[in-house]
């Protein structure tokens, strides 16, 4: 049984690419490969950037300060399954550092960035999106996954001068870390639970068994924009996501009856979303959100997510205290390294392919 989150995704891996990596500083053109216009008329593949709606709507940006942040938190994990945050407490300059560290991989020449490849029975490393096997066509975004210690792929990329870039990696990951065990006790306070309620959060609450991965996410300027896709759609297998974008937009997240709504860049805030998981724990009270990324003509756009979920082993299903007879379990129970398999297989069907069939008694 898997006990590290890298032998967990290891494990299930269905993705197999050979996919000849694209050099998007010298490409002029939308390559057949990267248009999805194509695909438009397939429902299986919905796209339709150009119809995305613009919403008066807005995702809530809520300040961790504001003495009924419990309230508004779980308000929006309802309602939308996405938030904003300020007040946060991670420095301004940490958010910098974090972002050239990300500018400084994807600057890199072509053949230096393939130096840290993600090997194909690998998880961390440089390469195309992760969820690219379940498309005919490949997304204008490259992507790099640090997982555990970031030392073998910044000595690759940096033979001479890896250990600022290691050290800015060890502190965000730290601090993300504190921030996600805060932000669950916001989630999970709203639906009245406590630290007694779950007991993989250990005697401290703290989470100190939590698995999470660092995911930097690079969209080049794109020469036709309304015709690719950064990120296709997809819901996260975490508990919760925290991400930080530059001041590009290109984060769209779905609404029910609203449609693409997008989540512009605010300087300081960071945007916080639901996971599957999360979504199973709250029995379906919390809405895991469908999300993707657009691209844009003229600015190069960078997002780091920190994926956050349980300790690999830990069987999450549905709290009790949110069950009782006239609310049955959704869900079944499962561990997150099962439900990363569950995922290589069945992408967004994922979660509905762990539902249970209920009777209201
Ligand atoms: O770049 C973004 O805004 C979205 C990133 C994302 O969804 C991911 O890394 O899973």
């Amino acid at each position: 049984m898997p006990s590290r989150l890298s032998d967990a995704i290891k494990a299930h891996d269905a993705i197999h690419l050979h996919h000849k990596h694209l050099d998007f500083n010298s490409v002029k053109e939308l390559p057949d490969s990267h248009d999805w216009i194509s695909l438009d008329h397939h429902d299986q593949y919905p796209f339709s950037n150009s119809c995305s709606i613009e919403s008066s709507l807005s995702v809530p940006v809520i300040d961790l300060k504001d003495p009924n942040a419990v309230k508004l938190v779980g308000h929006a994990c309802r309602t939308w399954g996405v938030f904003q945050v300020k007040n946060h407490g991670i420095r301004t300059s940490l958010l910098d550092d974090i972002e050239s560290a990300g500018r400084s991989i994807f600057s890199l020449p072509i053949q230096q960035k393939l130096k840290a490849a993600r090997p194909p029975d690998g998880v961390s490393g440089y390469g195309m999106a992760r969820i690219s096997s379940f498309f005919p066509k490949h997304m204008w975004s490259e992507g790099f996954t640090i997982i555990g210690s970031p030392l073998d792929h910044a000595r690759q990329l940096w033979p001479h001068d890896y250990n600022k870039f290691c050290n800015v990696i060890e502190e965000y990951e730290k601090e993300m870390k504190q921030l996600a065990g805060k932000l669950m006790w916001l989630m999970l306070g709203s639906l009245g639970i406590t630290k007694e309620d779950v007991m993989w959060a250990g005697p401290n609450g703290d989470f100190k068994g939590a698995s999470a991965a660092l995911q930097f996410n690079s969209y080049p300027a794109c020469p036709d924009p309304d015709r690719a896709m950064g990120l296709a759609a997809h819901t996260d297998s975490t508990l919760l996501t925290i991400l930080h974008q530059n001041n590009t937009s290109g984060l769209q997240v779905l609404r029910e009856r609203t449609g693409w709504v997008t989540v512009p860049p605010l300087p300081g805030t960071l945007v916080v979303n639901v996971g599957d998981l999360l979504h199973i724990l709250s029995n379906g009270l919390y809405t895991s959100v469908l999300h993707r990324a657009v691209v844009n003509r003229t600015c190069h756009r960078l997002s780091i997510a920190y994926l956050y979920g349980p300790p690999p082993n830990v069987q999450i299903s549905p709290l009790s205290k949110l069950v009782d007879p006239s609310h049955p379990p959704l869900y079944r129970p499962i561990t997150w390294s099962e439900y990363l398999g569950t995922k290589a297989k069945h992408f967004n069907k994922a979660l509905s392919s762990v539902r249970l069939c209920v009777e209201v008694g």
